[in-house]
């Protein structure tokens, strides 16, 4: 039996857990047995260094009987990821709308290229079948056919139940950050998948007289044995702190052939005999990603460094 005397002095004990939340300077812990969730502020001396609790983050913290607590450390990362600001992650779904907004192949190879440089293995999700008119077909056929083609898990399905059924094997024991421009229906998909949620979404409540609901933070849900979290909308990712020579290995269909190309470090634009543009005449690689592969790789050129 604990003394209530105990209680009264805030005896802090050890625990380790999960960040599941991280809002206004508070870390919300997932305590690792019993699942119950502690409010905790960082440690001062992460302040003092360049590390920052993330959510994700396995950490070990002290807390009193109140469910207060401090992060005294964070364990080391799997995979740590700068925006959405998140680690220990494996999956990505990357959620691209087919309409309002339209797919922009640039940025949705942008933040492609962005997740294997993390090494989190990307899955995309085309949203919003249903507003997609006759003429739009052809065009959302092309993406759905060129980034399957690269070797990507693509799902695009308006039901719900087949949505479901191809989400489970993914997240199953993973943990899958859901990212994407804003707008796309990153939360409304959440809170299908996870009902009880009721995340709020995007559609404008007139009213009110309020504006559109945006998601603002980060937060881990458990789903299927594994986690998911719904994240803030980007629109534009900064990747031109790659390493231009290390680019296509971000394109898995020319990191699979680059070997075949006749130099060394074939940057794959001006070079001769080079398997990438070979293939890029084949039609085997899309114009359209080559065209991101040139942007990304000028982009990283003439980046100014940065110290
Ligand atoms: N017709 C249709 N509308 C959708 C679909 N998914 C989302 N929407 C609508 O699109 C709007 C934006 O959806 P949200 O879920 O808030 O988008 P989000 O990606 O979470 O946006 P941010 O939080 O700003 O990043 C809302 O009005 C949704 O109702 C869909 O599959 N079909
Ligand atoms: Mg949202
Ligand atoms: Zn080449």
């Amino acid at each position: 039996m604990t003394n209530p005397q105990d209680n009264l002095q805030e005896k802090a004990s050890s625990y380790t857990g999960q960040i599941i939340k991280a809002l206004s300077g508070f870390y919300y812990v997932e305590e690792t047995e019993t699942k119950e969730i502690f409010t905790t502020r960082a440690r001062g001396q992460f302040r003092n260094t360049q590390t920052t609790p993330l959510v994700g983050d396995f950490v070990e913290f002290t807390a009193t009987n109140t469910k207060e607590g401090t992060v005294m450390k964070i364990l080391p990362r799997y995979s740590e990821m700068v925006r959405p600001a998140v680690a220990n992650v494996d999956v990505a779904l990357l959620v691209a709308s087919v309409t309002e907004p339209q797919i922009q192949p640039k940025l949705l190879d942008r933040f492609l290229v962005y997740l294997e440089s993390v090494n989190v293995e990307p899955v995309i999700y085309f949203s919003k079948l249903d507003l997609a008119k006759e003429k739009d077909h052809d065009q959302i056929k092309f993406f759905i056919d060129t980034y399957t083609n690269v070797g990507y898990k693509v799902i695009v399905s308006s039901s719900l139940d087949e949505m479901l059924d191809k989400l489970k094997d993914i997240v199953r024991d993973h943990t899958m950050v859901v990212v994407g421009q804003s707008g796309v229906g990153k939360s409304t998909l959440l809170n299908r998948l996870l009902p009880g949620l009721d995340i709020e979404t995007g559609e404008i409540s007139t009213s009110l007289g309020r504006g559109r609901h945006t998601t603002r933070h980060t937060e881990l849900h458990d789903i299927f044995g594994g986690k998911i979290a719904d994240t803030p909308g980007f629109s534009s990712i900064d990747i031109d702190q790659l390493d231009k020579i290390l680019l296509s290995n971000y394109f898995p269909e020319m990191r699979a052939i680059q070997d075949q190309c006749q130099f060394r470090g074939c940057t794959h634009i001006h070079e001769p005999k080079c398997a990438v543009k070979n293939a890029l005449a084949a039609g085997e690689i899309a114009q359209t990603r080559y065209d991101s592969y040139l942007q990304i790789f000028e982009e990283i050129e003439n980046a100014k460094p940065k110290y």
